[in-house]
């Protein structure tokens, strides 16, 4: 499918407890220099986080058109706050979305090589997994999200090399062509499944290496039994994929359009 470059590009952060981060996170987004013709905006997505990062977010939303909050009522987990904040974006004007968490696992500086790879992509993902990504983790989360990579791999026959990630960039055509809100599993899940939907319809999938860095301030949200969703989404859709029901491709959604 033929690529062009995207124009309005919106970061969407799920935040829950995240104030030290995004006291610093959200300065150096704005500040980011994405090509002049490409503009950036801001959707913090809070679950109405106890320590006050969505109230922080609507000071900086008052002060700065380009950052918007969306507030939900408590913590709703991380997969509906992506749909959340996917859906917020695409509906004032964003021709890509990117995620990112909110504590510079995902740095910043990735972000314009993202932007500038997916003019010849339909999404791109900030990679760890491939040459010149890393993970600076302690060994055993690096040997279970290896592990959770070849797992999701190997069982649902997805190309890219890192499935996990939360760093992505979507073209709006992309997101529009999956049914998001039938996308019910969570956190790591959400990725392993929405990878997949978009991979059912051959989109161009492409990677950036990033080096991904343990949070330096507030604390994780993943839950353990994450591990176990992630398990049991690989099996349904491959159950799914197994039985054949058909998807349609790209190309036949945007004939369709
Ligand atoms: N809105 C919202 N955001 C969430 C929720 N759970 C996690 N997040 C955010 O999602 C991002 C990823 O969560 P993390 O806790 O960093 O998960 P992780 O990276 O696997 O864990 P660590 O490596 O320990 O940081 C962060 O920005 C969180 O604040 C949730 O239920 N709702
Ligand atoms: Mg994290």
């Amino acid at each position: 499918m033929s690529a062009s470059a995207v124009n309005a590009v919106t970061v969407v952060v799920p935040t829950y407890n995240e104030l030290e981060n995004i006291q610093r996170l959200i300065p150096q987004l704005l500040a980011l220099d994405i090509g002049h013709a490409t503009a950036l905006n801001v959707c913090v997505v809070d679950d109405n986080s106890p320590d006050g990062t969505g109230a922080y977010a609507d000071q900086l939303a008052a002060a700065d058109a380009r950052v918007s909050v969306v507030h939900r009522a408590g913590k709703l987990g991380l997969g509906t706050a992506y749909i959340a904040g996917i859906h917020y974006a695409l509906a004032h004007g964003a021709d890509a979305v990117l995620t990112m968490d909110a504590d510079f696992s995902h740095h910043p500086r990735y972000i314009p090589a993202m932007v500038a790879r997916v003019a010849g992509a339909d999404m791109v993902i900030g990679s760890r997994y491939v040459p010149g990504g890393r993970v600076l983790y302690p060994l055993s989360r690096r040997v279970l999200s290896r592990g959770a990579n070849s797992f999701a791999r190997a069982t649902l026959g997805l190309q890219p090399n890192d499935c996990t990630a939360g760093f992505r960039l979507y073209r709006k055509r992309v997101l529009e062509s999956v049914p998001l809100d039938r996308i019910f599993s969570n956190g790591y899940s959400f990725l392993i499944e929405m990878l997949f939907e978009v991979q059912q319809r051959r989109w161009a999938v492409a990677e950036v290496p990033i080096i991904f860095e343990d949070r330096q301030y507030g604390q994780s949200k993943i839950s353990r039994n994450e591990i176990l969703k992630a398990v049991y989404t690989c099996i349904r859709l491959t159950m799914r994929r197994v039985t054949g029901r058909h998807l349609i491709t790209n190309t036949e959604f945007v004939r369709s359009k």
